[in-house]
Protein backbone atom coordinates (compact mmCIF):
# COMPACT_ATOMS: atom_id res chain seq x y z
CA UNK A 1 0.00 0.00 0.00
CA UNK A 2 2.51 2.55 0.76
CA UNK A 3 4.86 1.41 -2.35
CA UNK A 4 1.70 2.20 -4.31
CA UNK A 5 0.98 5.53 -3.01
CA UNK A 6 4.70 6.31 -3.07
CA UNK A 7 4.37 5.67 -6.29
CA UNK A 8 1.10 7.89 -6.86
CA UNK A 9 2.56 10.70 -5.32
CA UNK A 10 6.23 10.55 -7.52
CA UNK A 11 3.95 10.30 -10.54
CA UNK A 12 2.44 13.41 -9.31
CA UNK A 13 5.49 15.21 -8.21
CA UNK A 14 6.63 14.88 -11.91
CA UNK A 15 2.78 16.25 -13.04
CA UNK A 16 2.94 19.05 -10.77
CA UNK A 17 6.63 19.89 -11.57
CA UNK A 18 6.91 19.69 -15.63
CA UNK A 19 3.20 21.12 -16.15
CA UNK A 20 1.18 22.59 -13.57
CA UNK A 21 4.31 24.97 -12.66
CA UNK A 22 4.92 25.65 -16.26
CA UNK A 23 1.35 27.37 -17.21
CA UNK A 24 2.92 27.14 -20.76
CA UNK A 25 2.83 23.05 -20.88
CA UNK A 26 -0.55 23.49 -18.76
CA UNK A 27 -2.47 25.90 -21.23
CA UNK A 28 -1.02 23.38 -24.35
CA UNK A 29 -2.45 20.39 -22.82
CA UNK A 30 -5.85 21.79 -22.11
CA UNK A 31 -5.70 22.77 -25.90
CA UNK A 32 -4.79 19.49 -26.33
CA UNK A 33 -7.51 17.76 -24.22
CA UNK A 34 -10.45 20.16 -25.54
CA UNK A 35 -9.53 19.08 -29.38
CA UNK A 36 -9.34 15.60 -28.46
CA UNK A 37 -12.67 15.84 -27.39
CA UNK A 38 -14.03 18.27 -30.28
CA UNK A 39 -12.63 15.44 -32.38
CA UNK A 40 -10.29 17.17 -34.07
CA UNK A 41 -7.74 15.80 -36.76
CA UNK A 42 -5.13 14.56 -35.09
CA UNK A 43 -2.52 17.14 -37.05
CA UNK A 44 -5.22 19.73 -35.66
CA UNK A 45 -4.43 18.66 -32.07
CA UNK A 46 -0.97 19.16 -32.50
CA UNK A 47 -0.66 22.39 -33.94
CA UNK A 48 -3.21 23.76 -31.66
CA UNK A 49 -1.29 22.25 -28.82
CA UNK A 50 1.89 23.52 -30.54
CA UNK A 51 0.55 27.30 -31.00
CA UNK A 52 -1.31 27.21 -27.21
CA UNK A 53 2.50 26.57 -26.05
CA UNK A 54 4.84 28.47 -28.27
CA UNK A 55 2.28 31.32 -27.67
CA UNK A 56 2.30 31.24 -23.99
CA UNK A 57 6.01 31.13 -23.90
CA UNK A 58 6.49 34.04 -26.10
CA UNK A 59 3.94 36.26 -23.45
CA UNK A 60 6.53 34.79 -20.78
CA UNK A 61 9.61 36.22 -22.62
CA UNK A 62 7.77 39.37 -22.91
CA UNK A 63 6.75 39.13 -19.14
CA UNK A 64 10.80 38.05 -18.09
CA UNK A 65 12.17 40.83 -20.37
CA UNK A 66 10.61 42.99 -18.79
CA UNK A 67 11.67 42.72 -15.48
CA UNK A 68 14.83 41.97 -16.82
CA UNK A 69 14.53 45.47 -17.92
CA UNK A 70 13.26 47.23 -14.74
CA UNK A 71 16.44 45.22 -12.90
CA UNK A 72 19.02 48.12 -12.67
CA UNK A 73 16.44 50.44 -11.41
CA UNK A 74 15.27 48.08 -8.62
CA UNK A 75 18.63 47.11 -7.26
CA UNK A 76 19.95 50.73 -8.38
CA UNK A 77 17.26 52.64 -6.50
CA UNK A 78 18.22 50.12 -2.99
CA UNK A 79 22.03 50.09 -3.42
CA UNK A 80 22.37 53.50 -4.16
CA UNK A 81 20.42 54.75 -1.05
CA UNK A 82 21.71 51.84 0.96
CA UNK A 83 17.85 51.21 1.94
CA UNK A 84 18.22 48.12 3.58
CA UNK A 85 14.21 47.50 2.90
CA UNK A 86 11.96 44.59 2.24
CA UNK A 87 11.39 44.50 -1.52
CA UNK A 88 8.21 43.51 -2.82
CA UNK A 89 7.85 41.18 -4.91
CA UNK A 90 6.33 37.94 -5.51
CA UNK A 91 10.00 35.91 -5.78
CA UNK A 92 11.06 37.96 -3.10
CA UNK A 93 8.07 36.83 -1.29
CA UNK A 94 9.15 33.53 -1.99
CA UNK A 95 12.33 33.60 -1.05
CA UNK A 96 11.76 35.27 2.66
CA UNK A 97 9.56 32.63 3.33
CA UNK A 98 11.83 29.97 2.37
CA UNK A 99 14.72 30.90 4.35
CA UNK A 100 12.90 32.54 7.26
CA UNK A 101 10.43 29.96 8.26
CA UNK A 102 12.60 27.65 9.51
CA UNK A 103 14.10 30.07 11.81
CA UNK A 104 11.08 31.00 12.78
CA UNK A 105 8.41 28.61 12.88
CA UNK A 106 10.73 26.05 12.85
CA UNK A 107 9.22 24.36 10.09
CA UNK A 108 9.62 23.61 6.19
CA UNK A 109 7.34 23.53 3.62
CA UNK A 110 7.59 20.46 2.37
CA UNK A 111 4.13 19.96 1.12
CA UNK A 112 3.46 22.03 -1.60
CA UNK A 113 2.94 19.63 -4.19
CA UNK A 114 0.03 17.73 -2.16
CA UNK A 115 -1.66 21.23 -1.15
CA UNK A 116 -1.39 22.01 -5.16
CA UNK A 117 -3.44 18.36 -5.94
CA UNK A 118 -6.27 19.06 -3.25
CA UNK A 119 -6.52 22.46 -4.52
CA UNK A 120 -6.57 21.88 -7.76
CA UNK A 121 -9.22 19.49 -6.81
CA UNK A 122 -11.51 21.47 -4.52
CA UNK A 123 -11.56 23.89 -7.64
CA UNK A 124 -12.47 21.44 -10.05
CA UNK A 125 -15.29 20.54 -7.67
CA UNK A 126 -16.31 23.61 -6.88
CA UNK A 127 -16.74 24.13 -10.64
CA UNK A 128 -18.45 20.87 -11.41
CA UNK A 129 -20.72 22.13 -8.69
CA UNK A 130 -21.49 24.97 -10.20
CA UNK A 131 -25.69 24.52 -9.84
CA UNK A 132 -24.71 25.16 -6.21
CA UNK A 133 -21.88 27.08 -5.70
CA UNK A 134 -21.83 29.63 -8.60
CA UNK A 135 -18.54 29.18 -9.64
CA UNK A 136 -17.32 29.41 -12.95
CA UNK A 137 -13.22 29.26 -13.63
CA UNK A 138 -10.45 27.00 -12.78
CA UNK A 139 -7.28 28.39 -12.21
CA UNK A 140 -4.27 27.07 -14.43
CA UNK A 141 -1.40 29.17 -13.52
CA UNK A 142 0.78 26.84 -11.10
CA UNK A 143 3.54 28.99 -10.88
CA UNK A 144 1.40 31.98 -9.16
CA UNK A 145 -0.12 29.18 -6.80
CA UNK A 146 3.00 28.17 -5.31
CA UNK A 147 4.23 31.35 -4.49
CA UNK A 148 1.16 31.68 -2.69
CA UNK A 149 0.94 28.58 -0.99
CA UNK A 150 4.39 29.51 0.23
CA UNK A 151 3.09 33.25 1.60
CA UNK A 152 -0.64 31.73 3.21
CA UNK A 153 1.48 28.87 4.56
CA UNK A 154 3.61 31.88 6.66
CA UNK A 155 0.02 33.66 7.48
CA UNK A 156 -1.04 30.67 8.50
CA UNK A 157 1.32 29.54 10.77
CA UNK A 158 0.93 33.45 12.48
CA UNK A 159 -2.34 32.68 13.36
CA UNK A 160 -2.07 29.29 14.17
CA UNK A 161 1.70 28.64 15.70
CA UNK A 162 0.59 25.19 16.58
CA UNK A 163 -1.74 23.36 14.31
CA UNK A 164 0.20 20.46 13.10
CA UNK A 165 0.97 19.51 9.61
CA UNK A 166 -1.92 17.73 8.57
CA UNK A 167 -4.69 20.15 9.97
CA UNK A 168 -2.86 23.26 8.82
CA UNK A 169 -2.72 21.44 4.97
CA UNK A 170 -6.54 20.87 5.23
CA UNK A 171 -7.31 24.11 6.25
CA UNK A 172 -4.97 25.72 3.57
CA UNK A 173 -6.33 23.78 0.56
CA UNK A 174 -9.77 24.59 1.56
CA UNK A 175 -9.25 28.44 2.04
CA UNK A 176 -6.75 28.56 -1.16
CA UNK A 177 -8.64 26.49 -2.83
CA UNK A 178 -12.06 28.67 -2.76
CA UNK A 179 -9.73 31.87 -2.97
CA UNK A 180 -8.04 30.89 -6.37
CA UNK A 181 -12.16 29.86 -7.48
CA UNK A 182 -14.29 33.01 -6.09
CA UNK A 183 -11.04 35.30 -7.16
CA UNK A 184 -10.71 34.11 -10.57
CA UNK A 185 -14.63 33.64 -10.80
CA UNK A 186 -14.90 37.58 -10.00
CA UNK A 187 -12.97 38.50 -13.22
CA UNK A 188 -15.03 36.68 -15.75
CA UNK A 189 -17.56 39.40 -16.31
CA UNK A 190 -15.09 42.35 -16.59
CA UNK A 191 -12.65 39.85 -18.40
CA UNK A 192 -15.69 38.68 -21.31
CA UNK A 193 -16.10 42.93 -21.73
CA UNK A 194 -13.07 43.85 -22.22
CA UNK A 195 -12.21 40.86 -24.59
CA UNK A 196 -15.67 40.64 -26.44
CA UNK A 197 -15.46 37.38 -25.26
CA UNK A 198 -12.00 35.73 -25.67
CA UNK A 199 -13.65 33.19 -22.65
CA UNK A 200 -11.34 33.35 -20.38
CA UNK A 201 -10.39 35.01 -16.76
CA UNK A 202 -7.93 36.01 -14.51
CA UNK A 203 -5.92 33.84 -12.45
CA UNK A 204 -3.16 35.34 -10.90
CA UNK A 205 -2.96 37.93 -7.63
CA UNK A 206 -4.80 40.80 -8.17
CA UNK A 207 -8.30 39.16 -8.65
CA UNK A 208 -10.21 41.28 -5.81
CA UNK A 209 -8.36 44.06 -6.87
CA UNK A 210 -9.56 43.65 -10.74
CA UNK A 211 -13.04 43.46 -9.75
CA UNK A 212 -13.39 46.13 -7.32
CA UNK A 213 -11.63 48.79 -9.48
CA UNK A 214 -13.55 47.65 -12.43
CA UNK A 215 -16.60 47.87 -10.62
CA UNK A 216 -15.25 51.05 -9.18
CA UNK A 217 -14.56 52.83 -12.10
CA UNK A 218 -17.82 51.97 -14.37
CA UNK A 219 -19.60 53.24 -11.13
CA UNK A 220 -17.93 56.48 -10.92
CA UNK A 221 -17.96 56.96 -14.56
CA UNK A 222 -22.02 56.12 -14.69
CA UNK A 223 -22.46 59.16 -12.34
CA UNK A 224 -20.43 61.82 -13.91
CA UNK A 225 -22.28 60.84 -16.76
CA UNK A 226 -25.82 61.58 -14.91
CA UNK A 227 -24.76 64.83 -14.50
CA UNK A 228 -24.02 65.31 -17.90
CA UNK A 229 -19.87 65.20 -18.14
CA UNK A 230 -19.73 63.37 -21.13
CA UNK A 231 -16.05 63.83 -22.41
CA UNK A 232 -14.65 62.17 -18.89
CA UNK A 233 -16.20 58.74 -20.22
CA UNK A 234 -13.84 58.63 -22.93
CA UNK A 235 -11.74 55.57 -23.15
CA UNK A 236 -7.97 56.24 -24.07
CA UNK A 237 -8.48 54.49 -27.85
CA UNK A 238 -11.60 57.29 -28.40
CA UNK A 239 -9.59 60.24 -27.75
CA UNK A 240 -7.91 61.26 -30.87
CA UNK A 241 -5.16 64.06 -30.44
CA UNK A 242 -4.57 67.00 -32.08
CA UNK A 243 -0.89 67.73 -33.87
CA UNK A 244 2.15 66.31 -32.72
CA UNK A 245 0.49 64.54 -29.82
CA UNK A 246 -1.58 62.43 -32.55
CA UNK A 247 2.20 60.34 -32.03
CA UNK A 248 0.74 59.38 -28.73
CA UNK A 249 -2.43 57.34 -30.79
CA UNK A 250 0.53 54.58 -31.79
CA UNK A 251 1.05 52.21 -28.50
CA UNK A 252 4.69 51.72 -29.31
CA UNK A 253 5.83 55.46 -30.36
CA UNK A 254 3.96 56.15 -26.53
CA UNK A 255 5.11 53.75 -24.50
CA UNK A 256 8.82 54.23 -25.49
CA UNK A 257 8.50 58.29 -25.00
CA UNK A 258 6.87 57.55 -21.49
CA UNK A 259 9.56 55.05 -20.47
CA UNK A 260 11.79 57.12 -21.82
CA UNK A 261 11.00 60.24 -19.40
CA UNK A 262 10.80 57.74 -16.57
CA UNK A 263 13.55 55.52 -17.21
CA UNK A 264 15.29 58.49 -17.94
CA UNK A 265 15.17 60.82 -14.71
CA UNK A 266 15.54 57.18 -12.80
CA UNK A 267 18.87 56.46 -14.33
CA UNK A 268 19.84 60.09 -14.30
CA UNK A 269 20.05 59.99 -10.93
CA UNK A 270 21.53 56.29 -9.99
CA UNK A 271 24.18 58.12 -12.42
CA UNK A 272 26.81 56.40 -15.04
CA UNK A 273 29.40 56.27 -12.26
CA UNK A 274 27.07 54.05 -10.30
CA UNK A 275 25.63 51.71 -13.30
CA UNK A 276 29.14 50.86 -14.45
CA UNK A 277 30.33 49.92 -10.94
CA UNK A 278 27.20 47.38 -10.58
CA UNK A 279 27.58 46.15 -14.09
CA UNK A 280 24.93 47.20 -15.60
CA UNK A 281 26.36 49.65 -17.80
CA UNK A 282 29.97 49.07 -19.66
CA UNK A 283 32.69 50.73 -19.47
CA UNK A 284 33.09 53.78 -21.93
CA UNK A 285 29.17 53.27 -23.48
CA UNK A 286 27.33 56.23 -24.16
CA UNK A 287 24.64 56.64 -21.18
CA UNK A 288 22.51 58.32 -23.56
CA UNK A 289 22.31 55.37 -25.63
CA UNK A 290 22.33 53.41 -22.39
CA UNK A 291 18.98 55.05 -21.32
CA UNK A 292 17.58 55.02 -24.86
CA UNK A 293 18.06 51.68 -25.24
CA UNK A 294 17.11 50.20 -21.97
CA UNK A 295 13.84 52.70 -22.16
CA UNK A 296 13.21 51.15 -25.74
CA UNK A 297 13.41 47.56 -24.80
CA UNK A 298 10.65 48.29 -22.44
CA UNK A 299 8.50 48.79 -25.51
CA UNK A 300 10.06 45.42 -27.48
CA UNK A 301 9.25 43.08 -24.60
CA UNK A 302 5.74 45.11 -24.63
CA UNK A 303 5.31 43.86 -28.04
CA UNK A 304 6.46 40.80 -27.37
CA UNK A 305 4.27 39.85 -25.03
CA UNK A 306 0.99 41.35 -26.73
CA UNK A 307 2.37 38.84 -29.63
CA UNK A 308 2.54 35.76 -27.23
CA UNK A 309 -1.25 36.52 -26.55
CA UNK A 310 -2.18 36.91 -29.49
CA UNK A 311 -0.87 33.35 -30.59
CA UNK A 312 -2.35 31.12 -28.00
CA UNK A 313 -5.95 32.92 -27.11
CA UNK A 314 -7.72 31.99 -30.32
CA UNK A 315 -6.58 28.43 -29.51
CA UNK A 316 -7.22 28.57 -26.11
CA UNK A 317 -11.13 29.81 -26.37
CA UNK A 318 -12.14 27.29 -29.20
CA UNK A 319 -10.77 24.15 -27.46
CA UNK A 320 -12.41 24.39 -23.89
CA UNK A 321 -15.25 24.31 -25.54
CA UNK A 322 -14.60 21.31 -25.72
CA UNK A 323 -13.53 20.45 -22.33
CA UNK A 324 -16.43 23.24 -20.98
CA UNK A 325 -19.30 21.04 -22.94
CA UNK A 326 -18.32 17.55 -21.71
CA UNK A 327 -17.14 18.26 -18.26
CA UNK A 328 -17.12 21.69 -17.11
CA UNK A 329 -20.00 23.64 -18.24
CA UNK A 330 -20.39 26.88 -18.56
CA UNK A 331 -16.74 27.43 -17.00
CA UNK A 332 -13.36 29.45 -18.39
CA UNK A 333 -9.80 28.74 -17.51
CA UNK A 334 -8.24 31.39 -15.59
CA UNK A 335 -4.77 32.33 -17.04
CA UNK A 336 -2.11 34.91 -16.24
CA UNK A 337 -3.12 38.88 -15.59
CA UNK A 338 -0.09 39.42 -18.34
CA UNK A 339 -2.83 38.16 -21.32
CA UNK A 340 -5.37 40.99 -20.75
CA UNK A 341 -2.43 43.76 -21.78
CA UNK A 342 -3.30 42.23 -25.29
CA UNK A 343 -6.72 43.52 -25.58
CA UNK A 344 -8.24 47.10 -24.90
CA UNK A 345 -5.81 49.83 -25.17
CA UNK A 346 -2.43 49.10 -25.15
CA UNK A 347 -1.66 52.40 -23.91
CA UNK A 348 -3.76 52.12 -20.82
CA UNK A 349 -1.03 49.60 -19.23
CA UNK A 350 1.60 52.09 -19.69
CA UNK A 351 -0.49 54.85 -18.11
CA UNK A 352 -1.75 51.83 -15.67
CA UNK A 353 1.83 51.16 -14.35
CA UNK A 354 3.39 55.16 -14.37
CA UNK A 355 0.44 55.82 -12.40
CA UNK A 356 0.95 52.70 -10.04
CA UNK A 357 4.29 53.82 -9.64
CA UNK A 358 3.53 57.24 -8.72
CA UNK A 359 1.32 56.13 -6.04
CA UNK A 360 3.83 53.75 -4.52
CA UNK A 361 6.91 56.12 -4.89
CA UNK A 362 4.43 58.83 -3.14
CA UNK A 363 3.87 55.95 -0.41
CA UNK A 364 7.32 54.71 -0.09
CA UNK A 365 8.05 58.90 0.77
CA UNK A 366 5.99 58.56 3.40
CA UNK A 367 6.67 55.41 4.88
CA UNK A 368 10.30 57.22 5.28
CA UNK A 369 9.12 59.96 6.78
CA UNK A 370 6.86 58.41 8.89
CA UNK A 371 9.71 56.66 10.16
CA UNK A 372 8.44 53.02 9.52
CA UNK A 373 9.60 50.04 11.19
CA UNK A 374 9.88 48.99 7.56
CA UNK A 375 10.77 50.40 4.81
CA UNK A 376 9.35 48.90 1.61
CA UNK A 377 11.61 48.75 -2.06
CA UNK A 378 9.21 48.94 -4.96
CA UNK A 379 8.99 45.39 -7.19
CA UNK A 380 8.85 45.20 -10.71
CA UNK A 381 5.81 42.70 -11.19
CA UNK A 382 3.28 44.15 -8.07
CA UNK A 383 4.12 47.57 -9.64
CA UNK A 384 3.62 46.18 -14.07
CA UNK A 385 1.37 43.58 -14.03
CA UNK A 386 -1.10 44.71 -11.22
CA UNK A 387 -1.35 48.13 -11.96
CA UNK A 388 -0.87 48.33 -16.12
CA UNK A 389 -3.98 45.70 -15.97
CA UNK A 390 -6.53 47.77 -13.59
CA UNK A 391 -5.13 50.64 -16.28
CA UNK A 392 -6.64 48.27 -18.84
CA UNK A 393 -9.74 47.01 -17.16
CA UNK A 394 -10.69 50.58 -15.99
CA UNK A 395 -10.26 52.27 -18.89
CA UNK A 396 -12.76 49.51 -20.32
CA UNK A 397 -15.33 50.15 -17.91
CA UNK A 398 -15.05 54.01 -16.89
CA UNK A 399 -12.44 55.73 -19.16
CA UNK A 400 -9.23 57.24 -19.18
CA UNK A 401 -9.33 59.21 -16.16
CA UNK A 402 -9.78 55.90 -14.12
CA UNK A 403 -6.80 54.76 -16.09
CA UNK A 404 -4.61 57.21 -13.58
CA UNK A 405 -7.25 57.15 -10.59
CA UNK A 406 -7.33 53.64 -10.29
CA UNK A 407 -3.80 52.43 -10.47
CA UNK A 408 -3.03 55.46 -8.43
CA UNK A 409 -4.85 53.80 -5.60
CA UNK A 410 -3.58 50.60 -6.16
CA UNK A 411 0.02 51.46 -5.96
CA UNK A 412 -0.35 53.55 -2.82
CA UNK A 413 -2.47 50.72 -0.95
CA UNK A 414 -0.02 47.84 -2.16
CA UNK A 415 3.22 49.91 -0.67
CA UNK A 416 0.51 50.26 2.59
CA UNK A 417 -1.07 46.92 3.18
CA UNK A 418 2.35 45.63 2.07
CA UNK A 419 4.46 46.98 5.15
CA UNK A 420 1.66 46.60 7.42
CA UNK A 421 1.42 42.80 7.04
CA UNK A 422 4.85 42.05 6.44
CA UNK A 423 5.99 43.77 10.10
CA UNK A 424 3.18 42.57 11.74
CA UNK A 425 3.76 39.01 10.76
CA UNK A 426 7.84 39.26 10.99
CA UNK A 427 8.25 38.63 7.50
CA UNK A 428 9.74 41.77 6.87
CA UNK A 429 12.88 41.31 8.25
CA UNK A 430 13.35 38.40 5.73
CA UNK A 431 13.42 41.15 2.79
CA UNK A 432 10.82 40.41 0.89
CA UNK A 433 6.78 40.43 0.62
CA UNK A 434 4.18 39.13 -2.12
CA UNK A 435 3.43 42.55 -2.19
CA UNK A 436 0.26 42.07 -4.97
CA UNK A 437 -2.50 43.85 -4.86
CA UNK A 438 -5.01 41.01 -3.11
CA UNK A 439 -1.94 40.12 -1.09
CA UNK A 440 -1.76 43.95 0.44
CA UNK A 441 -5.48 43.81 0.99
CA UNK A 442 -7.40 40.66 1.10
CA UNK A 443 -5.15 38.36 2.71
CA UNK A 444 -3.81 41.51 5.61
CA UNK A 445 -7.96 41.19 6.35
CA UNK A 446 -8.52 37.79 6.19
CA UNK A 447 -5.28 37.39 8.61
CA UNK A 448 -6.42 39.75 11.21
CA UNK A 449 -9.66 37.79 11.85
CA UNK A 450 -8.20 34.65 11.58
CA UNK A 451 -5.72 35.72 14.47
CA UNK A 452 -8.58 37.23 16.15
CA UNK A 453 -11.01 34.77 15.36
CA UNK A 454 -8.93 31.76 16.37
CA UNK A 455 -10.89 28.38 14.57
CA UNK A 456 -13.96 30.78 14.04
CA UNK A 457 -11.88 33.28 11.96
CA UNK A 458 -11.39 30.41 9.21
CA UNK A 459 -15.00 29.72 9.35
CA UNK A 460 -15.62 33.55 8.63
CA UNK A 461 -13.04 33.49 6.05
CA UNK A 462 -14.30 30.39 4.13
CA UNK A 463 -18.18 31.65 4.57
CA UNK A 464 -17.04 35.30 3.08
CA UNK A 465 -15.73 33.06 0.14
CA UNK A 466 -18.56 30.94 -0.41
CA UNK A 467 -21.14 33.81 -0.25
CA UNK A 468 -19.58 36.13 -2.75
CA UNK A 469 -20.37 34.58 -5.97
CA UNK A 470 -23.54 33.78 -4.23
CA UNK A 471 -24.08 37.69 -4.28
CA UNK A 472 -22.70 38.07 -7.88
CA UNK A 473 -25.21 35.41 -9.18
CA UNK A 474 -28.20 37.03 -7.77
CA UNK A 475 -27.14 40.31 -9.12
CA UNK A 476 -27.59 39.23 -12.43
CA UNK A 477 -29.55 35.99 -12.33
CA UNK A 478 -30.19 35.56 -16.01
CA UNK A 479 -26.68 36.45 -17.22
CA UNK A 480 -24.45 35.10 -14.78
CA UNK A 481 -23.89 31.91 -16.55
CA UNK A 482 -25.20 33.34 -20.22
CA UNK A 483 -21.86 35.48 -20.21
CA UNK A 484 -19.32 32.45 -20.90
CA UNK A 485 -21.86 29.73 -22.07
CA UNK A 486 -23.30 32.58 -25.33
CA UNK A 487 -21.63 36.08 -25.00
CA UNK A 488 -23.56 37.40 -28.18
CA UNK A 489 -26.79 36.28 -26.17
CA UNK A 490 -25.44 38.41 -23.25
CA UNK A 491 -24.52 41.22 -24.94
CA UNK A 492 -28.41 41.41 -26.61
CA UNK A 493 -29.91 40.38 -23.27
CA UNK A 494 -27.87 43.68 -21.84
CA UNK A 495 -28.25 45.84 -24.85
CA UNK A 496 -24.91 45.59 -25.70
CA UNK A 497 -24.60 44.67 -29.07
CA UNK A 498 -22.05 45.87 -31.33
CA UNK A 499 -24.34 48.36 -33.05
CA UNK A 500 -24.73 50.53 -29.63
C1 LIG B 1 3.71 37.05 -11.02
C2 LIG B 1 4.76 36.13 -11.14
C3 LIG B 1 5.29 36.27 -12.36
C4 LIG B 1 4.59 37.33 -13.08
C5 LIG B 1 3.96 36.83 -14.33
C6 LIG B 1 3.34 37.96 -15.10
O1 LIG B 1 3.01 37.18 -10.05
O2 LIG B 1 5.16 35.30 -10.25
O3 LIG B 1 6.30 35.62 -12.85
O4 LIG B 1 3.60 37.79 -12.17
O5 LIG B 1 3.00 35.88 -14.03
O6 LIG B 1 3.13 37.59 -16.40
Amino acid sequence: MDAVLKFLMAIWTYFAQNILQQPAFMIGLIVLVGYLLEKKKWYEVISGFLKATVGYFILVAGSNGLVQSFRPIIVGLKDRFHLHAMVIDPYFGQNAVTVGIMKRFGRSFADTMLLLLFAYIINILLVRFQKYTKLRSVFTTGNVQVQQAATAFWLFLFCFPHMGRLPILIVMSIVLGLYWAVGSNLTVGSTQELTDGADFAIAHQQMFGIFFFAKLSEWLSKRAAKKGKKVENKRLEDIELPGFLSMFNDNMVSTSILMLFFFGIILVVLGPTYLIHAGFMEKGQSFFFYILQTSLMFAVYLAILQLGVRTFVNELTESFTGISDRWLPGSVPGIDVAAVLGFGSPNAATIGFMFGALGQFLMIGLLLIMHSPTIVVAGFIPLFFDNAAIGVYCNNRGGYKYAMICPFISGLVQVAGSAFIATWVGMASYGGYLGMFDWATVWPFFTVIMKYLGYVGIAVVALILIIIPQLQYRADPEGYFLVTKDYEAWKKLHGKSDAE
